[in-house]
Formats: C-alpha cells, sequence, structure tokens
C-alpha cells in the first residue's frame, strides 16, 4: 500500500491541526518543517503527534555533535522520525541514526531535491547507497522525476522511498507509484485546496 504523508508547510498552528485533523484518515503521517515549527514552537510536534506520527523535517545537515542535538529535539518532541541531509556526511548521518536508536525513532536521507540538481548531479546515487549501508529506514528522493525515483529503488533495495513533489511542484502521484515510491509527501495541494479532505481522498483512492 503506498501513503499519502501530509506536509504542513502552514505558520498558523491552528489551522495546520484543523487540517491534519480533517484529512487524518487519508495520511499515514503529518511531516513538519522549519515554517511551522518556527512560528507555533516545537510543541506543534506533539500535539500533531495526537493525531498522526509526526516527520520532522529539519533537514538536518550539520556537523555530526550539532546535528545529534537537533535530532534529540526532535525526538523528544514526539517525532516518530526525522529527516537528514544525505550531503553532510556519513558522520552526520550516524550521529542521527544513534539519537534515533534512543527514541526507537526513524532517519529518512534526502538523496536529490525537487528543485535543483545543479549540485546533486554525481552525489545522489552515493547518499542513497550510503543511506542503505548505514542501516536507515529509507530516502527522499523526487517525486517530480519519475525516472530518479526508479534509478533510485534499485539503489536502496527494500528501504522506504518517500517522495516530494507531488501536485503543486508539478510530479504525478501515479507516475512515481510505478517507480517504486512508498509514499507520496503532499504539501500545497492539499492544505491550498478549498477542500483539502475531498483532494485527499482523491488521491488516495488514485494511488
Ligand atoms: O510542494 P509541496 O507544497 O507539496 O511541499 C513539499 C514538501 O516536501 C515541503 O515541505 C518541502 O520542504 C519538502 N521537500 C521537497 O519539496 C523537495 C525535496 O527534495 C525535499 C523535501
Amino acid at each position: 500500500m503506498v501513503d499519502i504523508i501530509l506536509a504542513l508547510d502552514l505558520t498558523d498552528a491552528e489551522k495546520a491541526v484543523k487540517i491534519a485533523e480533517d484529512v487524518s484518515e487519508y495520511i499515514s503521517a503529518v511531516k513538519v518543517n522549519y515554517p511551522l515549527v518556527l512560528s507555533a514552537g516545537v510543541d506543534i510536534i506533539e500535539r500533531l503527534s495526537e493525531i498522526r506520527p509526526v516527520i520532522a523535517d529539519f533537514k538536518i545537515a550539520d556537523i555530526p555533535y550539532t546535528s545529534s542535538l537537533i535530532a534529540e529535539i526532535a525526538f523528544r518532541s514526539g517525532a516518530e522520525a526525522v529527516i537528514v541531509h544525505g550531503f553532510a556526511g556519513r558522520e552526520t548521518v550516524k550521529a542521527v541514526l544513534d539519537v534515533a536508536k534512543m527514541f526507537n525513532g526513524e532517519v529518512y536521507v534526502v538523496t536529490e531535491l525537487t528543485s535543483s540538481m545543479e549540485f546533486f548531479k554525481n552525489v545522489s546515487d552515493k547518499i542513497a547507497e550510503m543511506a542503505k549501508e548505514l542501516g536507515c529506514h529509507g530516502i527522499i528522493a523526487p517525486g517530480n522525476r519519475a525516472e530518479r525515483v526508479a534509478e533510485l529503488r534499485r539503489i536502496v533495495g527494500r528501504l522506504k522511498i518517500l517522495c516530494p513533489g507531488i501536485g503543486a511542484q508539478g510530479g504525478d502521484a501515479k507516475a512515481v507509484v510505478e517507480a517504486g515510491a512508498d509514499a507520496i509527501i503532499v504539501g500545497r495541494s492539499i492544505y491550498n485546496a478549498e477542500n483539502p479532505k475531498k483532494v485527499a481522498e482523491e488521491l488516495s483512492r488514485l494511488i
């Protein structure tokens, strides 16, 4: 089964909670990012986790020590998973994994961004290999490039592949699922819709 993960890049906590509640039956998790956490405070993770498990998309990309502190705050606040940038290197990903283990949490590694391949071209396959080697739970792959999702699938084997870039960024949910995604991450197409529940329901039927 393919999951829908709601990307809640809103800056209004009450609106964010309301949308998560509205669409909860169609989503497997809520992904929070800096816009929401920096405006609503880190406690929003705990609140949202009462609705669905929360993935903290802090795209951690610092030295291992600082990265481990960020991961610890995310897990202590109730996140079930964190997202780390693979380009930060093996030691950073390992430091985040060590923290995740203490909380029984999951770690997903960004391989390449949907928005630009300018610097990722020669590294994203290596990042995917590293994520597999280190025993991460999955990778974040570009949902607007289905052919890359298929290539990354060949590299990571059975690791989970979560794909943002669907809808607002032009990615096609069906193509990405056929390419091997385990979940699609959808933000604006749902939370900016006149009827978020209807959009989530249609997406869930489609995939
Ligand atoms: O474009 P949307 O509104 O559906 O939101 C996509 C979310 O996924 C957003 O939180 C963004 O930070 C995240 N993301 C990407 O869009 C692309 C990536 O390569 C990685 C994460």
